[in-house]
């Protein structure tokens, strides 16, 4: 008898950008994190300024990111949503500044189709919808137009009212459906099955232990037969695993226990980690990947 530890085995996909097409299953990309906004959760107000912005952006690309994501709407839990406007005045002068400068894409964290359609023109090579199309039912014309991928994320509610459930009774059969019904919107929007990229939205609209057992659970996700992103970075569930509910670890104290839910992704089945700290996440990709490669 041969005893193993349980690796799921990923499939390969080719994801096709604008310019270039990423290699998905071989190894674990990792998608870094810049929010350019006031209030993010965990990096809230460092990079507002585009200049800090740009630095933080090419940090990233140095730390090995394989993908940037750009947001400028925060979507933590009691979140207000932000006019067009504003989401296009913070993300545009990050990606004019940013033309040219980097070699790893450009995704564009937005529900709204006007900021995804100036995003691409200004050189993103991805979208990434947290609402699935719900948001905004026009960017999926935006990413059949132009050709780009979209990352679709299962939400429970929306982010100002999320967390105060009630949370689904079974949460992989809640994301398994979500992420179904998104898929059936992308598709009747004429997106081709080779742009879409799904996400379980860890944090948005599950009970702490619920995240736990998405990752746990990971593998029953690939029957859907796309590849899947997962964004465990900083995110509560970790604080209040680690400091306990009344006293949660604060989120610049929740690297390690990212790492741990970055590797656990991996070994699930995740071809894409979205994550704050990138060099420490890499590592942590490179030596999971050894894991799954050496079965
Ligand atoms: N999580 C956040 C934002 N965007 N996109 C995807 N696809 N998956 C995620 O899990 C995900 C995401 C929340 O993290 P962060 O961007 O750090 O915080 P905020 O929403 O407060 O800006």
């Amino acid at each position: 008898m041969v005893y193993a530890l349980s690796v799921f085995r990923r499939t390969r996909f080719k994801l096709r950008l604008r310019a270039r097409t990423l290699a998905l299953g071989e190894r674990t990309l990792v998608m870094g994190v810049l929010n350019v906004t006031p209030d993010s959760f965990s990096d809230g107000g460092l990079y507002f300024d585009p200049k800090r912005a740009v630095a933080r952006a090419r940090e990233i690309e140095r730390a090995g990111a394989d993908i940037l994501d750009i947001g400028g709407e925060s979507t933590r839990p009691g979140a207000a949503p932000i006019t067009e406007e504003e989401e296009l005045r913070r993300v545009l002068a990050v990606l004019e500044a940013l033309r040219g400068k980097l070699k790893i894409p450009i995704s564009i964290d937005t529900q709204k189709a006007a900021v995804a359609e100036a995003a691409v023109r200004a050189g993103a090579g991805m979208i990434n919808d947290v609402s699935a199309l719900r948001g905004d039912p026009a960017l999926a014309g935006v990413a059949r137009r132009h050709r780009v991928p979209v990352v679709l994320m299962h939400m429970r509610g929306a982010p100002r009212t999320m967390q105060k459930g009630p949370f689904a009774r079974d949460v992989v059969r809640d994301v398994l459906a979500g992420l179904r019904a998104a898929v059936a919107r992308a598709r009747k929007a004429g997106l081709r099955r080779s742009q879409i990229v799904l996400d379980p939205g860890i944090g948005f609209g599950k009970s702490y232990a619920q995240n736990y057992e998405l990752l746990a659970r990971l593998p029953e996700l690939a029957r859907l037969g796309f590849p899947l992103l997962v964004g465990t970075s900083r995110k509560a569930f970790i604080g209040a695993a680690l400091g306990g509910a009344t006293q949660p670890m604060p989120p610049e104290k929740r690297l390690w226990g990212t790492a741990a839910t970055v590797a656990a992704a991996i070994l699930g089945g995740a071809h894409i980690v979205r994550v704050h700290d990138v060099a420490e996440m890499v590592q942590v990709a490179r030596i999971t990947d050894a894991i799954v490669n050496a079965r």
